[in-house]
């Protein structure tokens, strides 16, 4: 019998990574500019899609601002709380599990 034949054929499960969405809140205190200047700033929008973001948050009371890997989700909303925090505004933004 040769070596390859006393192998234990094990099958690698690969899993999925999970990815998070990252929601925006509404509350009435924070400066519609400073909440699309932070969803430039930290995630990346555009200006058309952090002013669309933005109104849909005031409008609804939330809005899904990106989708990321877990770590990558919660830096970035934590940075995002961080900074309006620095200047005395409640801003906050939630992470999700993907269904
Ligand atoms: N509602 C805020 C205001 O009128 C602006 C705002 C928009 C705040 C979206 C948070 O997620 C938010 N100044």
């Amino acid at each position: 019998m040769s070596q390859t034949d006393l192998k234990p054929r094990l099958r690698t499960r690969v899993e999925k990574p999970k990815l998070y969405r990252v929601i925006l809140l509404n509350d009435d205190f924070t400066p519609r500019d400073f909440v699309v200047m932070v969803l430039k700033g930290e995630f990346r929008l555009d200006n058309a899609g952090a002013e669309k973001v933005m109104m849909t948050a005031h409008q609804k009371g939330a809005c899904v601002v990106s989708i990321y890997p877990r770590d990558t989700a919660e830096t970035k909303a934590t940075r995002a709380i961080d900074a309006a925090q620095r200047l005395g505004y409640p801003l906050q933004f939630t992470v999700e599990p993907e269904e």
